[in-house]
């Protein structure tokens, strides 16, 4: 079976009757959706905020309750891929663009479990783009200072355009090529004014890694394993 599927029935086997829960954004997190659908019509009581229009639309088609992140205090249970996790499970996320709305999810979420197959397991996080969210208000600018942090970074493009977020903002794509510090670097980018978010996730957040393997196995990762 497909590693992405394998991942997200492991879990959405962890939601139970009342749960509030976090839906993701990507392939991984859709596989999770369409799992928590099939669960929802076979009797499970839930309810779910989600981290992007898409996949709000997706849970609704699903059969998902969703209510509006305002109507909650927390969420128990976040499920949602990534795009690099490191040793220490740290994430880069926002491959999808929703890193905002992802990190207020999982930041408020009891328990965030990452679904990933191995492909997104990496020594040091950076190959991938950094993805930051930034303000259309004086985009370039705000450009310019990520590139002083030693990254070659562009806009995110759609069909020509710049790509607007669910928040109305751009995504500037960040080459470190590598990230030796997370943390530090995250810190370094939010200073800039102009900067709403960074792709950088603190494995502060992380409650597990369940990661799936070509060969048809998973591994659940906590800090400690
Ligand atoms: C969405 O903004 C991202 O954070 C996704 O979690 C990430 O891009 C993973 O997507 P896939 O599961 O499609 O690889």
């Amino acid at each position: 079976m497909d590693p992405k599927r394998l991942v997200a029935e492991k879990a959405v086997s962890y939601i139970e009757n009342g749960m509030i829960v976090g839906l993701g954004t990507g392939s991984t997190a859709n596989e999770a959706i369409r799992e928590i659908g099939k669960r929802v019509a076979g009797g499970l009581r839930i309810k779910a905020v989600a981290s992007s229009l898409k996949s709000e639309d997706l849970a609704k088609t699903s059969g998902i309750p969703i209510v509006p992140l305002s109507g909650i205090t927390q969420i128990d249970i976040y499920i949602d891929g990534a795009d690099e996790v490191n040793h220490d499970h740290y994430l880069i996320k926002g491959g999808g663009a929703s890193l905002l709305r992802e990190k207020i999810l999982a930041y408020n979420s009891k328990k965030f479990l990452v679904i990933v197959d191995e492909s997104k397991l990496v020594d040091q996080l950076g190959r991938f783009p950094l993805p930051v969210e930034v303000t259309p208000f004086a985009a370039n600018l705000t450009l310019k200072h990520l590139i002083a942090l030693g990254c070659s970074a562009g806009i995110r493009q759609k069909d020509q355009q710049h790509y607007v977020t669910d928040n109305g903002n751009l995504i500037a794509d960040c080459s470190f090529g590598k990230i030796t510090e997370p943390s530090i670097l995250h810190n370094k980018i939010k200073s800039i004014p102009g900067v709403v978010e960074t792709g950088i996730f603190d494995n502060s957040m992380v409650t597990s890694i369940i990661v799936g393997y070509s060969n048809g196995t998973i591994k659940e990762l906590t800090k400690n394993s």
